[in-house]
């Protein structure tokens, strides 16, 4: 009898050969699960990125996800600024439905609803261990927090087993870390407290103590001065607990580490959130001077440094087959985002936001479509894929890969694309900015008329407002130069319908 090669065996055995060489094996007879990692930067923009086309910056850990996995050219946040992006990558719900998703301050009570679907709620419910490490900026509490006593509701509140977070983000008070709830390294003696509107006596400010700064304020961040770098919001005591800006890389990095080795036995997700580069640019001294563009180059070196570590600890554990990650940003970049830290200055050839308009706050390419990566060893195939996905897709898609009949609202199931299967993603996504609304619908972008003016001069980026109605064809202008809403009123048309259909206006 002739001998069965294996790909004569029918394709379902051969889907299930492999789907178990590179799962968690399981004694109960349950489903294999592999582990997921989301590995989310902030403001790092499509251009910051070699395996997207930067040429004067090295990436090779971030280029080693992109080549060895999918990597998206129309991969999207939801938004041009940091909290509705989060909002929307961990709800599958569009930040614009939640008229509080803008940014927010570290005072800001918990803006996910504690019985609200969430990623880390959904695989919990499949058997997940499910961690945060990294930046949080979703809020905590219900106001009021008392930062001496367990801060509640918060991550653990909306389905994170394990949560070591900053509140908001590396410019904003308090600049502690919290670890399940706890303020990390807290002496009962010199308890925290937060005010976002007005100075405690007595302590000093950017504004009134500027020989006191090492770092200058550009706009803004000019309230408590911590570790001589001036921040937004006023914050007292803690001494013992604030964080050292140098060392948050490898802190954070070091407890996504953790986090792997110590939950490798069961499948789990991790959602690690980086801080780079975000301001303040603060990079580890190793990493200072490397790039010579100054902080902001620096710590992308060091985010890529930290990504490195992260896959080596995956690889030592033997996790790289069974692990899922996804690469990706929060919104676009900025230069000068309220320092003075030579971002502008020695930028020299770099261009963060590669052949795209705008940046970060912007309804320009820039702000939300960002570096978007799959990368699954031995499962997804290297390939380049041009389908339109967002963030907001991922936990549909997650809920099919690890069994879950839980859907998300406004999430679809990508979960073929981004294995790299197929590209049909979707055919519209609307994109915000500081709550203005967009649609891209295909190779299409509307942008409705908004007053407003159309240039942030304080971080010099393009906005996106026009008192016209904005039409795009990315095919032929992904620089968004030419507008053909006047050239091509049906087509502006018909998005201006799908968008009213879509947002329910
Ligand atoms: C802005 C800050 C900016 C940054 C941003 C949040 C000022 C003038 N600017 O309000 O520096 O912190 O908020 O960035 O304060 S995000 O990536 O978290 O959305
Ligand atoms: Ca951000």
């Amino acid at each position: 009898m002739e001998k069965t090669s294996i790909w004569k065996l029918p394709g379902f055995l051969i889907c299930i050969w492999t789907f178990c060489a590179c799962t968690h094996p399981t004694t109960d007879g349950s489903e294999a699960l592999p582990n997921i990692v989301i590995i989310y930067m902030d403001d790092l923009g499509y251009g910051d990125v070699g395996a997207y086309g930067a040429t004067e910056i090295n990436t090779p850990n971030m280029d080693r996800l992109a080549n060895g996995g999918v990597r998206f050219t129309n991969g999207y946040a939801t938004s041009a600024t940091c909290t509705p992006s989060r909002y929307a990558i961990l709800t599958g719900r569009y930040p614009w439905r939640n008229s509080e998703a803008k940014i927010l301050s570290g005072t800001a009570p918990l803006l996910i609803s504690t019985d609200q679907l969430t990623l880390p709620k959904m695989l919990k419910e499949r058997g997940y261990h499910t961690g945060v490490v990294g930046k949080w900026h979703l809020g905590l509490g219900m106001g009021n927090v008392d930062w001496n006593q367990r801060i509640s509701p918060g991550p653990n509140e909306v389905g994170f087993d394990y949560a070591y977070i900053m509140a908001a983000t590396q410019d904003r008070v308090p600049t502690v870390y919290i670890e399940n709830g706890q303020v990390e390294g807290l002496d009962p003696n010199d308890p925290i407290q937060v005010d976002y509107d007005n100075n405690f006596e007595g302590e000093p400010t950017g504004r009134d103590n500027p020989e006191l700064l090492r770092v200058k304020w550009h706009h803004g961040h000019n309230n408590s001065i911590v570790n001589g770098i001036p921040r937004i919001g006023f914050m007292k005591g803690g001494e013992a607990a604030k964080w050292v800006d140098e060392e948050m890389a490898d802190n954070f990095l070091e407890k996504a580490q953790r986090y792997v080795r110590n939950h490798k036995d069961q499948p789990f997700f991790l959602y690690y959130a980086l801080q780079q580069p975000h301001v303040p640019r603060t990079p580890h001294p190793r990493f200072e001077g490397l790039s010579g563009m100054g902080p902001r180059g620096d710590v992308i070196l060091e985010a890529d440094w930290c990504i490195g570590e992260f896959l080596q600890t995956l690889e030592e554990e033997g996790l790289m087959e069974n692990t899922l990650i996804v690469f990706s940003s929060d919104n676009g970049p900025v230069l000068n985002d309220g320092y003075y830290d030579d971002a502008v200055e020695k930028l020299g050839n770099h261009v963060p936001r590669g052949p795209l308009r705008g940046g970060k706050y912007s309804l320009f390419e820039a702000g939300t479509r960002v570096p978007f990566i799959t990368y699954w060893q031995g499962k997804i195939k290297p390939s380049t894929s041009d389908a339109l996905v967002s963030q907001l897709d991922l936990l549909n898609a997650f809920a099919a890969l690890s069994g879950s009949d839980r859907r998300s609202q406004d999430g679809e199931n990508l979960l073929d694309v981004f294995l790299g299967k197929t590209e049909h993603g979707r055919e519209n996504l609307v994109l915000e900015a500081t709550t203005r609304t967009a649609l891209r619908h295909k190779n299409w972008i509307m942008i409705p008329p908004y007053k407003g003016p159309p240039v942030n001069e304080q971080v010099n980026i393009e906005l996106g407002n026009d008192k016209d109605f904005q039409l795009y064809d990315l095919s032929q202008d992904i620089g968004q130069q030419k507008n053909l809403a006047k050239e091509n009123p049906g087509k502006l048309r018909e998005l201006v319908d799908l968008f009213v259909g879509i947002r329910g206006e």
